[in-house]
């Protein structure tokens, strides 16, 4: 359609599968994330395929970094109309292992990531007089559950900070916003927990379960991309069928 897309966290998993779900329904993707060898593989992938995209080397954290890629995706493309913003980790511990580097690490990627791209992107949005943002929250933005308390914690952030959001930027300057809040997905996020008794418990879950897959999700995400203008699906609870939680 034409229209032009950021998606961080492109390099794997949801952000990965939305890119290419993206650049085949016809919008210039600018994948972004730091596994540079993942993201140009990807944009070969949509260009084989007929497709537009980049890759940006971005971390989230770094301001000038997402700025950077930002403004490399708008000199390409001549402005921006979607930010997927759903780049996010998940190391999972009890608070009284006390895995404090691991804990400032969320709140940097999930929340100040969010934040950085959306402080880089809303200017070109508001330009354009229109716009839509699709942020990744959780089920643990909703809910909480034991060895996830900084987990939930920062995606009850990612909650609140895109509903109010949604709240001031949607009639003012036209921008839709959307939230979507997975359950069980089967992705690399899980392969980073360093705490072994969680680790293996999440192991135990894909027997108990059907996870979702990123292609779910990223039919979700097109299907808010490409509601009605006049309809801003602002909350998305994606969950397998059996999950029991
Ligand atoms: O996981 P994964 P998902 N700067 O690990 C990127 C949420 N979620 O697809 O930088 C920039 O495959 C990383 O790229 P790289 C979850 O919280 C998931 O599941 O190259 N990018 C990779 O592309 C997260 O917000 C489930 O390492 C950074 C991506 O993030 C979102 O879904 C359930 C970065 C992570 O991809 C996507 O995660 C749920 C940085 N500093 C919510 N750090 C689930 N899977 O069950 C990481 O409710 N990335």
């Amino acid at each position: 359609n034409g229209k032009v897309a950021l998606v961080t966290g492109a390099s794997s998993g949801i952000g990965a599968a939305t890119a290419l779900k993206l650049a085949a329904a016809g919008a210039k993707v600018g994948l972004a994330a730091r596994r540079l060898d993942r993201l140009n593989k990807l944009v070969d992938q949509i260009k084989t395929a007929g497709g537009e995209a980049i890759a940006i080397q971005m971390d989230v954290v770094d301001r000038g970094s997402v700025e950077a890629g930002v403004n490399k995706l708008v000199e390409t493309y001549g402005g921006l109309d979607i930010v997927f913003n759903n780049a996010g980790l998940m190391p999972i511990s009890d608070v009284e292992t006390l895995k404090v580097d691991e804990w400032h690490r969320m709140v940097d990627v999930n929340v100040k990531g969010l934040m950085n791209s959306t402080a880089a992107t809303l200017p070109q949005l508001i330009k354009r007089g229109s716009g839509h943002f699709v942020n990744t929250s959780s089920i643990a933005g909703r809910k909480v559950f034991p060895g996830l308390a900084v987990y939930c914690a920062t995606k009850h952030a990612v909650s609140a900070f895109t509903e109010a959001l949604r709240l001031e930027v949607g009639k003012k300057h036209n921008i839709r916003v959307t939230s979507i809040q997975p359950g069980a997905v089967d992705t690399e996020l899980f392969n980073h927990i360093t705490d072994k008794g969680y680790r293996d418990q999440m192991e135990g879950l894909r027997e108990q379960m059907s996870f979702l897959s990123s292609d779910n999700i990223a039919d979700t995400v097109l299907f808010a991309l490409q509601a009605p203008a006049h309809v801003d699906v602002a909350e998305l609870f994606v969950l397998p069928t059996d999950q029991p939680w």
